[in-house]
């Protein structure tokens, strides 16, 4: 199956108005026919790098419709604004703000009610991997999706594997070990429905940098990467877009 890749560059609550005209000049050269490039920006920048032309999207949603809930970013109003994608369930949401499973699986709904694409985040924590429960933890984070929605849901979605452990540690897992996870996940999902798994874009996410983007990258269920810290800096950012191309 070709599917095109996807480099998205999660900034977490870092970045600045200057930042988004630095990144974006450099960046806009790489999104074309073979690669599509993504930032998710701080919510706040949204609007400054849409108007650079580079896709964007939100870092979360909430899972609710409008009305009282001070702070939270409607899925609705990201949509106007012209994000295309919003992040759900990224493991920093998952442990610092608590959100669980049904939770995440709420804002995946809530994403493709108003148009977005879910990049749906998964993956186990050190303890988990040890414990060999890698599989049966990923399993679980994709399952809500589907007893909620269906394995239809997942044709207007992405899946992003985050292993919690290589997460801005520095610690990459090696292409095989990511391979490994991202082939679990597709035949998993080939069970359900094999043209939905097959033309399911799957990202690795965790400590991606510029040298070791392109044998990631390279993997056959490996189709692009969600790239933290190095998507802060617009050389490095560019060469992970180059090497997905
Ligand atoms: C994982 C990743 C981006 P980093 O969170 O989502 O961050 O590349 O800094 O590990």
């Amino acid at each position: 199956a070709q599917r095109k890749p996807i480099v998205a560059g999660n900034w977490k609550m870092n970045g600045s108005v200057e930042l988004v005209s630095q990144v974006c000049d450099e960046v806009k050269k790489y999104s074309n026919s073979n690669v599509d490039v993504i930032i998710f920006p701080p919510a706040l920048l949204l609007s400054e790098v849409l108007s650079e032309n580079v896709e964007a999207g939100t870092q979360t949603i909430s899972e609710f419709d409008s009305g009282a809930f001070t702070g939270e970013i409607h899925a609705q109003l990201a949509k106007q604004l012209g994000a295309k994608y919003t992040l759900v369930g990224h493991s920093e949401r998952r442990s610092i703000f608590k959100e669980s499973d049904q939770q995440v699986a709420d804002k995946f709904a809530k994403a493709q009610e108003f148009g977005l694409i879910p990049i749906l985040c998964v993956g186990e924590t050190e303890s988990e991997r040890e414990a060999g429960k890698t599989e049966q933890v990923v399993a679980k984070q994709i399952k809500a999706v589907i007893s909620k929605l269906g394995i239809a849901a997942l044709n207007d979605s992405v899946i992003a594997y985050e292993p919690v452990w290589a997460i801005g540690t520095g610690k990459t897992a090696s292409p095989e070990q990511a391979q490994a996870v991202h082939k679990f996940i597709r035949d998993m999902l080939i069970a359900y429905d094999e043209q939905v798994a097959n033309a399911l874009r799957i990202l690795y996410g965790g400590s991606v940098n510029e040298k070791n983007s392109e044998l990631l990258f390279a993997q056959a269920d490996i189709d692009g990467g969600l790239i933290g810290g190095a998507s802060l800096k617009k050389d490095a950012f560019a060469s992970i877009c180059k090497s997905a191309v």
